[in-house]
């Protein structure tokens, strides 16, 4: 496996130098930020991010992400105008050596949390999800943590009232007319497409959702079946839906060569069936079974990008939610640890 850790770019407050000293650190995952969803991204851009992770001695081949434009989400007229751009920035990445591509097809959100600071027993404080809190948020006047600075009110509800014409099955057509254009050019440059599943894995504000579980997936590697057609395996993503079961996902999705990115981290289910809060990663702080999740990866012949994934805040830290410096060095620390048993053991 290569150990990566995500930084957004030049502007993040984390410097690279700091990413470099955690053990067996090999890259950074990282995107261009200041260009509009839909966009080329100047391959300028791409060079400058390369050059700063190089000369702190760190790789620059994953991307998260190239963001698809919702006309192409929701099978727009126009929407081959923003599939040409999505395939020039596959072209981009691939030059400056770029070998993944993490990207995801949840309409409007690509996360939703009810709390983004939920205070933890020893302190610490952390992403969560209550389903109580859930139902009481008005769709009509969304303000959502974390997502105020996205969009603007009437964005939104213009956003949301365009989907209630869009059906599952349409999505799905959707995400395929977008594979079967984008695929054939990975498969010529060298690029493995890795989505990112629903977070949490369940519709939302009736917004269709079709990347939550093993039948999803299934269903997507057979319309177009390139390896290069594959997964980021978020555990706490998938996690968070009580029926998935991540060590049989793991086992098979490593053994067919899906699984190219892989985001680590564990999530505590609470009370309701729905509710979980973001935890260390530990297998011991919550529901998932880390070690046997990577042991299913390792035999089964996983060999590709890991990042930790969201940390808490701890040690009086006050980082972007999730993205802080110290729990995902523990993490990733945590990870090396599972993954050198497991290689060892093998
Ligand atoms: C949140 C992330 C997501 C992820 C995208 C990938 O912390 O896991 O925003 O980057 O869904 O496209």
């Amino acid at each position: 496996m290569k150990l990566t850790f995500r930084w957004y770019g030049l502007k993040d407050s984390i410097p690279l130098d700091y990413i470099r000293q955690i053990p067996n650190m090999s890259g950074v995952v990282t995107a261009v930020y200041d260009v509009p969803v839909g966009e080329v991204w100047p391959i300028e851009s791409l060079q400058k991010l390369k050059q700063a992770a190089h000369e702190k001695g760190l790789e620059m081949e994953v991307i998260e992400s190239i963001p698809v434009h919702e006309d192409i989400k929701m099978g727009k007229g126009n929407r081959d105008l923003y599939i040409a751009n999505y395939i020039e920035n596959i072209r981009r990445v691939a030059q400056v050596g770029v070998k993944c591509v993490c990207y995801n097809f949840m309409p409007v959100f690509d996360w939703l949390r009810t709390e983004m600071h939920h205070l933890n027993k020893d302190g610490s404080n952390s992403l969560s999800y209550s389903y109580d809190d859930f139902k009481k948020i008005d769709p009509h006047n969304l303000h959502l943590p974390g997502w105020d600075e996205s969009y603007s009110q009437d964005e939104l509800q213009h956003l949301l009232k365009e989907y209630q014409n869009i059906s599952h099955e349409d999505l799905f057509n959707n995400l395929v007319y977008f594979l079967e254009r984008v695929i054939p050019v990975c498969d010529e440059v060298g690029i493995k497409m890795a989505i990112h599943p629903d977070d949490p894995p369940w519709d939302i504000f009736g917004l269709p959702r079709i990347v939550s579980n093993e039948n999803d997936l299934d269903k997507m590697f057979n319309a177009v079946p390139s390896v290069n057609n594959g997964l980021t395996l978020c555990t706490g993503s998938f996690g968070a839906g009580r029926n998935n079961d991540l060590v049989h996902m793991a086992k098979k999705y490593a053994k067919a060569g899906r699984i190219h990115f892989l985001h680590l981290r564990n999530i505590l289910w609470t009370d309701d069936y729905d509710s979980f809060c973001e935890v260390g990663h530990c297998s011991k702080d919550g529901s998932l079974d880390m070690a046997k999740i990577v042991k299913a990866l390792v035999d089964n012949g996983f060999d590709g990008y890991v990042r930790p994934d969201h940390g808490r805040n701890i040690f009086g830290e006050d980082g972007k939610p999730g993205y802080g410096l110290y729990d995902r060095a523990l993490g990733a620390s945590y990870i090396n640890g599972l993954f050198e048993m497991a290689e060892k053991n093998k």
